[in-house]
């Protein structure tokens, strides 16, 4: 559907003013580059024998033809909507001229198109950069995030209204690194000068460093992945200081703590600690050494990165968790957990004495079983019960239940996975309290980086929830930009073929519908003790036969696919039903929180005894659900600017624009809609009474009109202008109009017409 409405306005533009003349360029669509720059030489009724830059020729229908803009500006333009043709070539031409001069950011109207540089392009965020954005209008200067954070806020101050900003893209594409411009540049915006100690915007732009610590790891689409959603609000004060800030994160994924495949790493801090300077010790003091001897994360044969110096990242982020508040107490604490999870990953298990029991294999086993018992501070024996043994309460009656060596390795990894995730939501918690909110404050920024799309060969849980993630917001973005036009367009009653768009809500009701849909069928499924990932794979083919958002795969016989508004992804069940129980083994929490370390026993606090008897399951998909309901609430409050990120090669090289790739990404993510939509309709827009005011000058005898409409059309007429719009309101004007207008205006106040050449789309 995006490629039908796409074809609607090439239809468009094709009638309205298309003659293929010979000796004129064309773009030709080519399987692998996308589009190809072709020379007419032959136009005959519909067929079209066009010459390549190669030499070869080829014949072609008409339709399959577009035209190639003859006076494309060298450099590009800075906003789309000001391209002569509105294509899809025309869009990709204009990127890919553009990032070859280093230029990366477009705009299209006021979406900002960031296409990864993967290379350090230190005038763009450099200090004088920030101030030459700040104050300027929209549009003033080239297109940048620094420009969408300041006119976030400068309206935040002007109009009152809360703003968020939404970085998209899929792994890889620069979401993180686009939003930590922004934090800084709003720092810079709202930031004290020269404070004493650490400052609030000291504070928050720190946390970034100690979150990818945790957070982040390198995996095939990119270096240093963001493993979890994040969703920063930074409040102000009346004066438009940043006064305090909270930090949301999304579901960190959780099985990279145990699982790790080649060539991706686990998380950075394993390695780092690992790396640590010789004169801070922390390698003996938590007996670790050369990573490669440990099982969480010699499974990838990936240990170092190229351009990371994970011993230099130590230290660095002791710092950074000093300025959040962390103490070096706390710091102590939190890595001597980091090291237990990695002694826990190498106790490896054996058969036991009894039938189908297990013990730790070697000496080996034994050694690490102490040292993490040691690093945790709990009881070495109970450690070792915690793996190898059950103990089930059946009508009151307590019963030990002996585990199989396999068993024992799933109940280690278990043990490591929930430790380190609790450990994680402490140092997000650490870091809000420490920065502190502003209860009073009204007026905030909130900035989105949250993973992007994503679609591997198996796609389990993870990807599932990820994907629900972009459903949501992509819903957000299609009701911002498509709806919110259309219902003015409604509301106005003015004349307007409306825009196709894809509107994802089947995808959602088939994904969270209650009853019936996707995670409801999951979560009954987790309720019923002889559920299998086999059973619930059948419920979903049977409810969902005939939705044409689902399937099943052909060569599966327990997958299923869903038709996501960016294309078909196929998950497969057989962790979905473990992965969404959110289930602390009793005897871990036991365990741990008898730990003789606060900080350690603090990370479990007591279950209540009812939550220890009782079997009720908690769902994992249901409390992100609700979570993302919550995230999309507090977006819904605010006026939204989006960047959209852009990943323009998988070689992670600078200099490489794949046509293809980035084309695919773009239509995705809806800029082609939004760039249509921009342009198509009647970007500017003035209500009556305004429009008058503004324009009377050019025939004061408009104020006397009996009423304003006759008014506004006069005005019009005296301007020359055609195909504007009258609605119940407003004057509806096409891009480019206004700045006629304001060049008439100017010109009978005796200013220079010069105005013309102003940038209109801007303020769309
Ligand atoms: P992501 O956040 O979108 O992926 P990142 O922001 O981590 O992607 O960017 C990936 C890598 O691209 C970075 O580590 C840099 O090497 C490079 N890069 C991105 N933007 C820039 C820039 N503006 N200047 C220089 N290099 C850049 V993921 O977190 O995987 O979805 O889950
Ligand atoms: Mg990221």
């Amino acid at each position: 559907m995006i490629r039908s409405a796409m074809n609607v306005v090439l239809e468009g533009i094709k009638t309205a003013q298309l003659n293929f003349v010979v000796g004129s360029h064309v773009w030709i669509e080519d399987p692998e580059l996308a589009w190809l720059d072709a020379e007419i030489i032959e136009s005959k009724n519909q067929e079209i024998t066009v010459n390549f830059e190669s030499g070869s020729k080829t014949v072609s229908k008409s339709s399959n033809i577009y035209p190639k803009d003859p006076e494309f500006p060298p450099n590009g333009v800075e906003d789309m909507t000001r391209l002569a043709y509105l294509h899809e070539p025309g869009v990709l031409q204009n990127l890919h001229i553009r990032y070859t001069i280093n230029e990366i950011y477009t705009y299209t109207g006021n979406i900002l198109i960031a296409v990864n540089p993967f290379q350090r392009l230190p005038h763009l965020s450099a200090t004088s950069t920030m101030a030459k954005y700040k104050g300027a209008a929209f549009g003033e200067q080239s297109p940048h995030p620094f420009a969408i954070a300041s006119f976030a806020y400068r309206n935040m101050i002007n109009e009152e209204k809360s703003q968020s900003i939404l970085v998209s893209g899929e792994s890889g594409a620069g979401k993180t690194e686009s939003t930590k411009m922004l934090m800084h540049y709003l720092a810079y915006l709202g930031g004290r000068a020269a404070t004493e100690g650490r400052s609030v915007e000291q504070q928050v732009l720190e946390s970034n460093p100690v979150l990818e610590a945790f957070g982040n790891a390198k995996t095939v689409r990119n270096n240093n992945s963001s493993r979890f959603g994040k969703f920063v609000e930074i409040q102000f004060d009346q004066k438009g200081r940043i006064s305090g800030a909270a930090i949301r994160t999304y579901l960190l994924e959780r099985s990279r703590v145990c699982q790790v495949s080649d060539p991706e790493r686990n998380y950075h801090c394993f390695y780092m600690l690992c790396a640590a300077p010789k004169e801070v010790q922390d390698v003996d003091k938590y007996k670790l050494g050369n990573p490669r001897t440990f099982h969480y994360l010699n499974q990838s044969n990936c240990i170092e990165l190229d351009g990371l110096d994970d011993s230099k990242e130590y230290l660095a982020t002791k710092r950074a968790m000093e300025v959040v508040g962390i103490s070096s107490d706390e710091q102590d604490a939190i890595f001597r957990i980091v090291a237990a999870v990695l002694h826990l990953g190498n106790i490896e298990f054996v058969k036991g004495s009894e039938v189908d029991s297990s013990q730790p294999k070697d000496e080996k086993s034994h050694f690490h079983l102490k040292t993490a018992a040691g690093l945790l501070m709990c009881d070495v024996k109970s450690l070792e019960d915690s793996f190898c043994k059950r103990v089930m309460v059946t009508r009151g009656e307590s019963i030990t239940k002996l585990l199989d060596p396999d068993s024992a390795t799933l109940s280690r990894d278990a043990l490591a996975k929930i430790i380190y995730s609790r450990l994680f939501d402490w140092i997000v918690d650490k870091i809000n309290n420490s920065i502190g909110q502003d209860a009073n404050s009204k007026k905030l920024i909130g900035v989105l980086d949250i993973y992007g799309f994503e679609s591997f060969k198996t796609n389990s849980f993870e990807q599932f929830c990820i994907n629900l993630t972009n459903e949501k917001l992509q819903q957000h973005f299609n009701q911002h930009v498509f709806k919110m036009e259309q219902e003015e367009y409604t509301r106005e009653e003015i004349d307007w073929s409306y825009i196709e768009f894809v509107d994802n809500q089947d995808v959602l009701d088939l994904i969270e519908k209650k009853p019936g849909g996707i995670i409801a069928l999951l979560d009954e499924a987790c309720m019923f003790p002889r559920s299998t990932h086999e059973t619930f794979a059948e419920k979903l083919y049977q409810t969902f036969k005939d939705n044409k958002r689902f399937s099943k795969p052909k060569l599966s016989r327990t997958g299923f696919t869903i038709n996501h508004y960016a294309g078909d992804v196929s998950y497969q069940t057989d962790l979905f039903l473990d992965k969404n129980k959110d289930y602390v083994v009793p005897e871990h929490a036991a365990l741990l929180n008898a730990s003789k370390c606060p900080f350690v026993s603090g990370l479990f606090p007591p279950l209540p005894e009812e939550t220890i008897k009782s079997t009720k399951f908690s769902s994992i998909a249901a409390q992100f659900k609700q979570q993302l309901i919550s995230l999309l609430e507090t977006l819904n409050a605010t006026e939204p600017h989006y960047i959209r990120c852009v990943k323009p090669n998988n070689l992670l090289k600078p200099g490489i624009f794949e046509n293809n790739n980035v084309l695919q990404q773009l239509r995705c993510g809806g800029v082609m809609e939004a760039i249509r939509i921009s342009c198509a309709g009647y970007p500017t827009r003035k209500s009556f009474s305004e429009f008058v005011q503004r324009f009377s000058i050019l025939d004061p005898t408009v104020l006397k009109c009996p009423d304003e409409v006759t008014g506004c059309k006069r005005l019009l007429d005296k301007a020359n202008l055609k195909d504007y719009q009258i609605g119940n309101t407003k004057v509806f004007l096409r891009a480019g109009q206004m700045a006629e207008l304001d060049a008439c205006r100017a010109e009978v106040m005796g200013r220079s017409a010069s105005i013309i050449q102003r940038k209109v789309c801007m303020f769309l």
